[in-house]
């Protein structure tokens, strides 16, 4: 004989109501006797509900995000009969406890439906549930060093997953296991001859870090074309000017100056997170930080208060970080610190790309190659140049809709380039 059995929410002392923040169950999952099932989270706490039966999952009644208070139905398990469910119930209560030692978790007292184990925020280094906990024990991972995608950072189990999967990679000398696996997946002598090239001192630490931003950082990009015609015609009669000072003006040094245009209508976007104290930090300098191609590999030269420079200023410091770059000459001072960063696949060619973020920085600017457009207006055909933009942003800070805001108020300061002086 089969029966319906709900889980409930029992024991939160003190407080009125709880986050659900992880669903660790689907419908028609079978679930052992003391398998976390769902986790909740107050501001102090949060705790892994376990249910006391074996069975299946057959409704959940929750979402994430959703609030819910003493006495809630969690989710229905359809169990077995009466008797087994008599033995779950004694032998569920012996587990919990023999878990919340082995744990080293604030218990709280043994409620009838369900056993919730606590992990105190406060008390522990790393933020996550107690089955995060235990899945990291279970694997050997050291959740000090797992970075949290969650909420408030709270680690989840694809972190988890991920902070081994790059372990994986960097540390061949791991486990005997993983080493196995990847020797075989990097064997390609049974396709042909291949040769190993040992990546550069620049090219493993950006490796590290663009991984480290790509899997920290939740990043859209946003991508629009500016009508630069106007500023080309201009450019081009400033850099016959500068060129006999030796000064190369590229379109690089404008899209400098009306990012800080625009960055002073935006100041979210020159900013940092703060991921302790959850607050953001509004920066009030204006330092743009270039993408450079070198041989070695790419290094971010910053040009500082570039709202205190003037175009030739501009373009004749742009040229001494690139050839600093180039020669590997540039100090760490002249390196960090940025607002934003802009990297420009200039001339060579694309239409559009997803630049990563240069964290604690919270949004990229990626400049592709101009695009030449013939339009057919009443007095001929006109030839337009369109500048591709891709903005990538940090999600957790800046919106979709301040993404649409700001690239279109920098469009509008390249099609016309007196906004530059504003
Ligand atoms: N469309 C078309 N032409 C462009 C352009 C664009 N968007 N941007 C620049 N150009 C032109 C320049 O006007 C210049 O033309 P001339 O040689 O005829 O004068 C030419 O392209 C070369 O410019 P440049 O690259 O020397 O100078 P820059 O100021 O545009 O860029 C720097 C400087 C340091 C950013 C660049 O040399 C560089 O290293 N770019 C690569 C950055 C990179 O790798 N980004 C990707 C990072 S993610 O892997």
């Amino acid at each position: 004989m089969t029966e319906l059995k709900e889980i409930f929410v029992t024991d939160i002392e003190e407080f009125e109501s709880v986050d659900v923040v992880e669903i660790l169950v689907a419908v028609g999952d079978r679930i052992e006797i003391n398998q976390a099932v769902i986790t909740l989270e107050s501001d102090k706490a949060m705790m892994d509900f376990p249910s006391l039966h074996a069975g299946v999952v057959k409704i959940i009644n929750v979402q994430v995000g959703e609030k819910v208070c003493e006495g809630d139905v969690l989710l229905a398990l359809e169990i077995e009969d009466e008797v087994a469910k008599e033995k779950q119930v004694e032998s569920a209560s012996n587990t919990a406890k023999v878990n919340e030692s082995e744990l080293g978790l604030i218990s709280s007292p043994i409620a009838l439906n369900s056993i919730p184990t606590k992990v105190s925020i406060q008390d522990e280094h790393a933020y996550a549930s107690p089955a995060i906990y235990e899945y990291a024990r279970d694997l050997g991972v050291d959740l000090s060093k797992v970075q949290g995608s969650g909420r408030k950072s709270r680690i989840l189990k694809q972190d988890i997953q991920s902070h081994v999967r790059t372990n994986l990679h960097q540390h061949p000398g791991g486990r005997q296991v993983k080493a196995a696996a990847r020797s075989k997946s990097l064997d390609f002598s049974f396709y042909g001859e291949t040769d190993s090239v040992e990546l550069t001192k620049i090219q493993k630490l950006t490796a590290k870090n663009l991984l480290a931003a790509w899997q920290g950082i939740p990043h859209v990009t946003h991508f629009d074309q500016a009508d630069v015609t106007l500023l080309e015609q201009h450019r081009k009669q400033l850099a016959i000017e500068l060129s006999s000072k030796d000064i190369k003006l590229t379109p690089l040094a404008f899209v400098i100056k009306a990012l800080v245009v625009t960055l002073k209508q935006f100041p979210q976007f020159n900013a940092s997170l703060d991921t302790e104290s959850e607050q953001l930090i509004l920066k009030k300098y204006f330092h743009i930080g270039i993408a450079v191609d070198t041989p070695q590999g790419l290094l971010l030269p910053v040009l500082r208060d570039a709202d205190k420079k003037n175009i030739a200023k501009v373009a004749a410091e742009l040229m001494e970080l690139g050839d600093l770059a180039r020669q590997r000459k540039l100090t760490p001072k002249q390196m960090g610190g940025a607002s934003m960063t802009i990297s420009s696949l200039g001339n060579l060619g694309g239409q559009a790309f997803t630049p990563i973020i240069n964290p604690p920085e919270v949004a990229i600017l990626g400049l592709s190659k101009m695009i030449i457009q013939e339009d057919i207006t009443a007095s001929g055909v006109v030839q337009k140049k369109l500048l591709p933009l891709s903005l990538s942003y940090d999600h957790r800070v800046i919106n979709g809709a301040d993404a649409a805001r700001f690239c279109t108020h920098l469009k509008g300061v390249l099609e016309d380039i007196w906004k530059l002086i504003l």
